[in-house]
């Protein structure tokens, strides 16, 4: 499959080195300089969980593309201005593997292809230049953002991330609402938390930081059933407490952000929760 990785951080990094591994896949990554310079010129390096070097098409320039994918990676505040650059090109499909809520219906508005939601608690730090540090295996889930177009590119997608050894469930469209929340309640619990305490996510397995995880996980899914998904607080509370044991050597994307002084994803995770929770009426203290 020609899949174009829109956005070079940290996830992006992580499934272009992925995905760019098959032999059958075509990968072009989409970054910013210096990264875009370093795997130009001596590949990008995968290092932790596993180790190896990979030489995708890397580019500065998301404009005028064609693939049969566009996997979207990009900060949530800068889905726009990658949909407005992907609208340039052509794509039979475009999946956003994002972090927050709101990507999907963005993507929609711009562009004409079929839109897929995923979600992944893979973790992954894209520190220096042209490498990214694999720092533990999760889950991978895509589904078509509705109900009625789709499903069968959502499947060909699952086989090419199959192909890539990432283990992909493919839902429906209300199976993936229901992941987007979970991965909703994980990262309201760990993101911010471990930004303001500056720890890694494997703090909060025990106490202090293992108190305030499981609160948050069931005011999400409180505030997830109030808007209409289904979502059970028991599981969600074991879903998001296993993301933290996967995860556990990992930084959280947040808490890089504020360790480097970087805009955060606060506003379309907890500031998310918080506006739905308002409109519906929930506590979410
Ligand atoms: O999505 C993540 C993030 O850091 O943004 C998790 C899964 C919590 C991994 O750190």
């Amino acid at each position: 499959m020609d899949i174009v990785v829109f956005g070079a951080g940290s996830i992006g990094s992580l499934f272009g080195a992925l995905l760019a591994r098959v032999p059958d896949h075509s990968v072009t990554l989409v970054g910013r300089e210096p990264h875009v310079a370093a795997v130009r010129d001596a590949g990008l390096r995968v290092t932790g969980v596993d180790e190896f070097v990979v030489r995708p098409a890397v580019t500065t320039d998301g404009t005028d593309l064609s693939a049969d994918l566009a996997l979207v990676t990009v900060k949530a505040f800068d889905t726009e201005a990658a949909a407005e650059e992907l609208a340039t090109g052509a794509f039979r499909a475009v999946c956003s593997l994002q972090n927050g809520m709101g990507n999907e219906e963005t993507l929609a508005r711009h562009l004409e292809c079929p839109v897929l939601a995923g979600t992944t608690s893979y973790g992954a730090v894209r520190d220096s230049p042209g490498t990214v540090a694999w720092n533990g295996r999760g889950d991978v889930v895509v589904g078509p953002w509705e109900p009625t177009d789709a499903t069968g590119v959502a499947e060909e997608v699952g086989e090419a991330f199959a192909a890539a050894d990432l283990s992909p469930a493919v839902e429906d469209a209300a199976g993936i609402r229901r992941r987007l929340w979970r991965k909703l309640a994980a990262n309201a619990a760990i993101n911010p938390t471990t930004a303001l305490a500056r720890v890694e996510n494997g703090a909060l397995g025990d106490p202090p930081g293992s108190d305030l995880v499981e609160p948050i996980a069931r005011e999400v899914a409180a505030t997830a059933r109030a808007s209409g998904v289904d979502l059970d607080a028991d599981e969600t509370a074991t879903a998001v407490t296993e993301v933290v044991d996967a995860t556990a050597a990992n930084e959280s994307s947040m808490y890089r952000d504020v360790a480097r002084g970087r805009r955060t994803e606060i506003d379309v995770i907890n500031g998310y929760v918080v506006e739905q929770a308002r409109e519906h009426g929930i506590d979410v203290p």
